[in-house]
């Protein structure tokens, strides 16, 4: 069909023939969308990129609400040969522009409620195109793909060309631009139909925002190339996924949609016919694994994923879905346990750095050499900078992280980003963000603040400051302030401590 573009023919392929049959059912209204429709959609789309000069390996920055436009967005940007980047709503303009920066990128698709701010943004970054969309199917690009006919038969793109850039956020507070090609997604997709068993009847609640890859990639990815459906939710909502389970096979969440569906009366009678729960992003605790099973009389199966590597490991279909666990590497994709110090790899039990190589493993960081020499090695293995051991029956375990690093609700947030704005701050003598167990978010962002002597700091005026520099998510739910961080010898702020002495605030 799309001969010639890696991606989207393979994408495509399961549905030919079952043109008619429904993609996607949008939970708020249950209206459908046929595999038809969506690829039609987004060949009008690809020939709108096209009509606006887009060359092959342009970059299409996307920051919109959820919706099916935005997901045939990002299939017309493969179609026409660019390089889809999706940002996260929740990103003030101060952070979008040093996205646009950095990419550079020759359209930029936005909110229309955006749309003022965001063009001065865009201007300035060099970025000249700028279209709307909103979570409702409306806008400029809408309007311009309704003067379209489908028909577009896609840019010539093979396994190695880039299908997207996600962004991730780096240790020294700059986020990095992850470089993944047409084979990383396609091989990816492939490893997980087979390992979870999808097949065309299965229909996937899709809760998931579409800006990361696990709603991204992983659910549209693996529903498209097994030909399955999806039912799709504007946000997560526990009463409208328990309502929509009945009618469901599969759902995908990270650990915060378990822990809140885990509170529903409803959950045990609406999960009867559920085939798998699938959970990642974070790690789920084995509490909430044992409690699903004693709930549902399911066991959640947990992966593990990276925005870098796509998804590397999961727990098994037929066998024992070890709690605590991430389960085995999946086909393709070699996981081993190294020494920090010096690279050797681990025996099985010992604890160090997961490095992950595989067809699923990223090209490396856009724009950033020295960063990908760093991480990626060159016999092809990633450091992923997670601790973890490889028990004696092959499970992998995560036990740490060896990187600065918060996830709370599935959402990373670097401290250092954080820091870096808190200690710019008047009266800021210094500070330190750590995460804190959370009953919801798993994690939570507590910023420990020293100010200056003398100064008075007023937590509300603080959190009023970050409103418009740093998107809500990654605020603190918490600020101390205290006289001094604890330091060790070297001086470097001990964070163990704070997290221990701040353990119980949530
Ligand atoms: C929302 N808020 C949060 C988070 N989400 N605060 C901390 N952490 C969060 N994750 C804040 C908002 O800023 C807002 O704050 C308030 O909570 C309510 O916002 P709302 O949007 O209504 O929240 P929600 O709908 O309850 O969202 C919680 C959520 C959502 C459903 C857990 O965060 C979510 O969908 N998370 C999934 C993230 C995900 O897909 N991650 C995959 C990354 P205020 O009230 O102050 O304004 S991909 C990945 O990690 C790898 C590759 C992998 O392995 O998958
Ligand atoms: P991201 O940078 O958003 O792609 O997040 C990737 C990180 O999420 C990994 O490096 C892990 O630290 C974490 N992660 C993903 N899945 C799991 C899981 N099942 N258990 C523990 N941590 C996970």
């Amino acid at each position: 069909m799309y001969d010639t573009n890696f991606l989207a023919n393979h994408l495509r392929a399961p549905s030919l023939g079952r043109d008619n049959s429904t993609f996607i059912r949008l939970h708020e209204t249950d209206n459908t969308i046929s595999f038809q429709d969506f690829f039609q959609n987004a060949e009008r789309i690809a020939s709108v990129l096209i009509n606006s000069g887009i060359q092959p390996g342009d970059r299409v920055a996307v920051q919109v609400e959820k919706s099916v436009s935005a997901l045939e967005l990002y299939m017309g940007t493969v179609l026409a040969g660019s390089i889809f980047l999706p940002l996260n709503p929740a990103y003030t303009p101060a952070e979008i522009e040093y996205f646009l920066r950095d990419a550079r990128p020759a359209l930029f698709v936005c909110d229309p409620s955006k749309l003022e701010m965001l063009t001065i943004v865009a201007e300035t970054c060099g970025v000249t195109q700028v279209w709307t969309l909103t979570g409702e199917n409306t806008g400029s690009l809408v309007e311009a793909r309704n003067y379209e006919s489908p028909g577009f038969r896609g840019i010539k793109r093979g396994p190695d060309d880039l299908a997207a850039i996600l962004y991730t956020s780096g240790t020294t507070g700059r986020s990095k631009g992850a470089m993944l090609t047409h084979r990383c997604l396609h091989s990816n997709a492939e490893a997980l139909v087979d390992t979870w068993r999808f097949g065309t009847n299965d229909v996937l609640i899709h809760a998931l925002p579409i800006f990361h890859t696990h709603g991204l990639f992983v659910a549209t990815n693996v529903s498209l190339l097994s030909g399955s459906s999806m039912i799709f939710m504007h946000k997560f909502d526990t009463d409208g996924i328990c309502q929509r389970m009945t009618e469901a096979s599969v759902l995908m969440g990270v650990p915060t949609f378990f822990n809140r569906l885990l509170q529903n009366q409803e959950l045990e009678q609406a999960s009867k016919n559920m085939r798998l729960f699938i959970s990642g992003s974070a790690p789920l605790l084995a509490q909430t694994h044992v409690l699903w099973r004693e709930r549902t009389g399911h066991a959640i199966l947990e992966r593990y994923g990276m925005t870098e590597t796509n998804m590397n490991t999961s727990n098994p279909y037929d066998g024992e879905r070890r709690a605590g666990t991430v389960g085995f590497p999946l086909p393709g994709v070699e996981v081993i346990v190294t020494n920090q110090e010096n690279g050797q790899i681990l025996p099985s039990g010992e604890i160090g750095v997961i490095e992950v190589r595989g067809p699923n493993v990223f090209k490396g960081y856009w724009n950033m050499p020295e960063k990908t020499a760093e991480e990626l090695r060159e016999d092809g293995f990633f450091i992923t900078g997670d601790l973890g051991q490889i028990d004696a029956d092959g499970y992998v375990h995560i036990v740490g992280r060896n990187k600065d690093l918060i996830i709370s609700g599935g959402y990373n947030i670097y401290p250092k980003e954080i820091e870096v704005f808190l200690d710019g701050l008047d009266g800021v003598l210094e500070s330190a963000v750590i995460g804190i167990p959370h009953p919801d978010f798993g994690e939570g962002v507590v910023a420990v603040i020293v100010p200056q002597s003398g100064a008075k700091l007023i937590q509300e005026d603080i959190m009023l400051k970050l409103k418009d520099q740093i998107a809500r998510f990654k605020h603190p739910k918490r600020i101390v302030l205290i006289d001094e961080l604890p330091r060790n010898t070297m001086g470097k702020v001990q964070k163990k401590i704070l997290r221990e002495r701040f353990a119980r605030l949530f």
